[in-house]
């Protein structure tokens, strides 16, 4: 991460993508994964490269749900494992979740390596290597998970999940929380909570709230997650996006109609 000047503007983005470059040079993440970020920078763009207030409360009540879940299980990619090793790591401590591998593009290599890579990290127990789990409605290579991590989960943390394997996970009852950027993808629109942030910020601010609420009583973390709404964290995001960046000009002029 070394040769960003900190004091660059773009300091976080340009950071973000040494991180991916780095993976696929290490054989962690997909060279599809290098696309994946350019959509996702996009929208960060629009979104202000900050956590939004409605994005803060998904954090929030992500932490509340992956508290009082009975199996809670952090899905790992080739992206998420090159921006967010460390952070995973004590995601998983502050809530006492596994970490599971579990790839779009599975490959026996990449697997080992992302375990590999977050092992580095500090992880433990990781699981996903196994695959002696299926969710239904997906092809093989597409539906594999371990029994025991996943398969048996009650509440699962998907950041940049594809739409078709977010639908498939949102169908087997489980709780699914997906971190995406765009709020108009499918995983977004099937997750029980949908973070609309950057997975570099999502993630340690969910450890944050996590920390927060350690010794939370159950009737807290349950009034924090029903006072989650969904269908407001998605309007809220695609809002922001539309009033961003593109509408200085014509939000000015909404002001100036306002006091005319
Ligand atoms: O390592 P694998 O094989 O599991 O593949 C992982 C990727 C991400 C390549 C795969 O799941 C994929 O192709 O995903 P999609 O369909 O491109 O969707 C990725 C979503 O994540 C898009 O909606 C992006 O906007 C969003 N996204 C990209 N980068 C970030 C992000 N969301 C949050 N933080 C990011 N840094």
């Amino acid at each position: 991460d070394a040769e960003i000047p900190e004091d660059h503007p773009r300091y976080e983005s340009l950071l973000t993508r040494h991180r991916i470059e780095a993976g696929v040079e290490k054989g962690i993440t997909s060279r599809q994964g290098l696309i994946a970020q350019g959509r996702g920078e996009a929208f960060d763009y629009l979104l202000g490269e900050e956590t939004i207030p409605s994005a803060g409360d998904a954090e929030r009540a992500a932490a509340a749900y992956l508290l009082a879940a009975d199996h809670p299980v952090l899905s790992v990619n080739g992206n998420v494992a090159a921006l967010v090793p460390e952070a995973i790591v004590e995601l998983a401590a502050a809530t006492g979740a596994d970490i599971e591998v579990n790839l779009f593009n599975r490959t026996t290599e990449r697997m080992e390596r992302i375990a590999a890579h977050l092992r580095e990290h500090g992880a433990e127990g990781i699981k996903g290597l196994t695959a002696d789990g299926r969710i239904p409605g997906l092809s093989h290579e597409r539906a594999k998970v371990d029994a025991d991590g996943i398969g048996d989960a009650d509440v699962v943390l998907v950041p940049l999940e594809d739409g078709d394997r977010a639908e498939a996970l949102g169908e087997t009852g489980k709780t699914e929380i997906v971190i995406d950027l765009n709020p108009g993808s499918r995983s977004a629109r099937a997750a029980t909570v949908p973070i609309i942030d950057n997975v570099l910020r999502a993630v340690p601010n969910i450890t944050h709230h996590a920390r927060r609420m350690a010794d939370a009583p159950p009737e807290e973390l349950a009034y924090v997650i029903d006072s989650f709404d969904r269908e407001e964290a998605l309007a809220a995001a695609e809002a922001a996006i539309r009033q961003g960046s593109f509408a200085a000009e014509g939000e000015a002029d909404g002001e100036k109609a306002e006091t005319d």
